[in-house]
């Protein structure tokens, strides 16, 4: 198996496409936030994210240092949120995870909804679990460059396990 953060590609399904004729196998990167962690929502999360069928490839616990906050979300670097943000992201222990799976990136961003929560659609996490833009629970990666950057911005290379799971074929067709 050929892997490469973001992308993973399977000996067994090099080649194959979804329906869109997208590639498949994807791996992303998602975070508890420290609100989520205190307001005990971590195995609600988690539960989601087993039930939908992906799978977690590595977790950990653990407290962001400001220098990551900033690299994790270089992008707002400008905008008016940003120091408000990494004060929040700071402020208390986060659950990092990798989660694989087909379109994961995508799947799992429909999963979390919109960044504001009192847009998010009722059924995904943010809609409902959370109210406020600075406090909405989860984050997950916006793109395959996105999720590559970030698993490598939080993982080394030897956290992120593989092994098979006993149902994939009635996950998969
Ligand atoms: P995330 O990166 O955390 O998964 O969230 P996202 O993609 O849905 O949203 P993004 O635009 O990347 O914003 C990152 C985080 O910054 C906070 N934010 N506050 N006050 C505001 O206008 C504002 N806009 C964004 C949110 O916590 C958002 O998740
Ligand atoms: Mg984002």
């Amino acid at each position: 198996m050929r892997e490469e953060h973001g992308k993973v590609e399977k000996e067994s399904e090099k080649g194959q496409m979804d329906r869109e004729g997208k590639s498949m196998m994807e791996r992303t990167f998602v975070m508890v936030k420290p609100d989520g962690v205190k307001r005990r929502l971590i195995g609600k999360v988690i539960e989601r994210i087993e039930l939908k069928g992906l799978k977690i490839v590595a977790m950990k616990m653990i407290n962001i240092s400001s220098d990551l906050a900033e690299r994790h979300y270089e992008e707002h670097r400008e905008k008016p949120f940003f120091e408000a943000l990494v004060k929040y992201i700071t402020s208390g222990p986060v659950v990092a995870m990798v989660v694989e799976g087909r379109n994961a990136i995508s799947v799992v961003r429909q999963m979390v909804g919109k960044t504001n929560p009192a847009e998010a659609t009722p059924g995904s996490i943010r809609g409902d679990f959370a109210l406020d833009i600075g406090r909405n629970i989860i984050h997950a990666s916006d793109s395959e460059n996105s999720a590559r950057r970030e698993i490598d911005l939080f993982f080394n290379s030897d956290e992120i396990l593989s092994y098979t799971m006993p149902d994939d074929e009635w996950v998969y067709e």
